[in-house]
């Protein structure tokens, strides 16, 4: 069954990505908005959109009544959420499934299990994936941290086990911070995340951030699309990634391969999905946590591959069986993406403001996922993400000089944007050399 008409329940550039897959498929798209993004490219690209609320998104793209009703209201059968607001919302997906409604992504059984890391982590244990040693679940008093702490040693990492993708995150150091560092970090795991739930870790250092791409039908069938390097982060802010990661030998890229797929199956996944893992110096990896959602790198395998990942999304959610087998997937070359931000690129304070010029890169293997248009207003009350360039090329030498011709035809006036900051960064030779040492961002750039 194809849907007639989908509900977009996002903004910006991955609005205009969901949007460009569901008109190439004949399907109908609704693009929600908030007031302020009522000009916006994907709402002016789109066959019908409707405002559902004030710009704050609390009000607007996190509110569950107003984007179901305007599901309803426009006989939309399906609602895709992008990533972030409501996209691992397990309960917006149970609500989604109580009116009739399909919601592009996975179960909200498999959301919820992926959604508590504790939980998480266990299960991978279960799959047969390595993870890292730790405290079993989260930890229920201060002397289970102590015992923890002693189990597993220093450094460690306390995690909210209702955070994620590096938020609710603290590293202690030494004993003497343990207790005061627990009791903040479930203190701040309760106000952000509504769980105080916080479990602990062994503080793997120079580690690399190595995340696998997978899909699963309805049918039970699940393939990997290989993996994306998302080291360069900044305050846990990925910045640039890349595919194949970079100096990982080849029983390890087996390895991680071979758990996503094991993870993904223990909790029976369908659609799109990231299963993330550290891997250190030795190769060693470690199961960190799932993403039960289309990621803002997904380009990134889909220069590699040829799949469309959001095209994939929508069959799969109208129970179509997935078209590939494993052995279909051959990645080819080397992409890479950056995430141009609307911000300072030597402070990232964001810039917002109007774009009074935006010519962006072309030439063989060069992608531009935007939503930007000259004359276009920024607003502030989102995030600073305004375009990703994504480069293809036959190997990883070659799609950095691509990157830095891209990044260097590109015009945008009107606001500061990280531009700069990846030029730098694909000229600094830790960078180019791959592998470890990892790039320090606040020091060497
Ligand atoms: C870690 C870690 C070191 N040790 N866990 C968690 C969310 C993910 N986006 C990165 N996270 C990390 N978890 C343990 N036990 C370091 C990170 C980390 C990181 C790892 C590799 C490269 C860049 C990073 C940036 C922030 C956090």
């Amino acid at each position: 069954m194809m849907f007639g008409k989908i509900l977009i329940a996002n903004r910006g550039e991955i609005a205009l990505r969901v949007l460009r897959a569901c008109r190439e498929m004949g399907i109908r798209a609704v693009v929600a908005h908030s007031k302020v993004d009522a000009n916006s490219l994907p709402v002016r690209l789109a066959d019908e959109s409707i405002c559902v609320g004030p710009d704050d998104a609390r009000s607007s793209y996190l509110n569950v009544q107003s984007i179901i009703s305007a599901a309803a209201v426009t006989d939309s059968e399906a609602i895709h959420p992008g990533y972030g607001f409501l996209s691992e919302n397990a309960a917006f997906a149970d609500i989604c499934r109580a009116c009739g409604i399909t919601f592009i992504g996975p179960s909200p059984e498999a959301i919820r299990l992926m959604g508590d890391k504790a939980q998480a982590r266990e299960l991978a244990r279960q799959a047969g994936a390595p993870i890292i040693p730790g405290s079993e679940g989260p930890l229920k008093d201060e002397d289970q941290a102590h015992s923890a702490a002693e189990a597993v040693g220093f450094p460690l990492i306390l995690k909210a086990a209702a955070g994620g993708g590096g938020r609710g995150m603290r590293i202690v150091r030494e004993r003497e911070a343990l207790a005061q560092a627990f009791h903040t970090c479930q203190a701040e795991a309760a106000a952000a995340f509504g769980s105080s739930e916080v479990y602990l870790e062994k503080f793997v250092e120079e580690a690399r951030h190595v995340e696998v791409q997978v899909l699963g039908d309805r049918a039970g069938t699940r393939i990997h699309l290989g993996e994306r390097d998302c080291s360069i982060q900044r305050r846990y802010q990925k910045l640039l990634e890349e595919s194949p990661a970079p100096a990982i030998p080849p029983a390890t890229r087996v390895g991680l391969h071979k758990a996503a797929l094991a993870v993904a199956q223990a909790v029976n996944y369908t659609s799109a999905g990231t299963v993330e893992f550290l891997v250190d110096r030795e190769g060693n990896f470690y199961f960190i946590e799932m993403n039960t959602r289309i990621q803002v790198e997904h380009p990134v395998t889909e220069m590699l591959t040829g799949i469309d990942l959001v095209r994939e999304q929508i069959l799969i959610a109208g129970g179509e069986p997935l078209r590939w087998k494993q052995s279909d997937i051959r990645p080819v070359g080397h992409a890479i993406e950056c995430r141009i931000n609307a911000e300072d690129p030597d402070t990232f304070t964001p810039n917002p403001g109007r774009v009074t010029a935006w010519v962006p890169p072309g030439g063989p293997g060069v992608r531009v996922d935007s939503h930007l248009m000259p004359g276009y207003a920024i607003p502030s009350v989102y995030d600073s993400l305004i375009a990703k360039i994504i480069v293809h090329a036959e190997n990883r030498g070659e799609a950095i000089d691509r990157m830095r011709r891209a990044l260097s035809e590109t015009i945008v006036e009107g606001v500061k944007t990280t531009i700069p900051f990846h030029l730098r960064l694909l000229e600094d030779p830790v960078f180019r050399a791959g592998g470890f040492p990892i790039p320090k961002l606040e020091v060497a750039l």
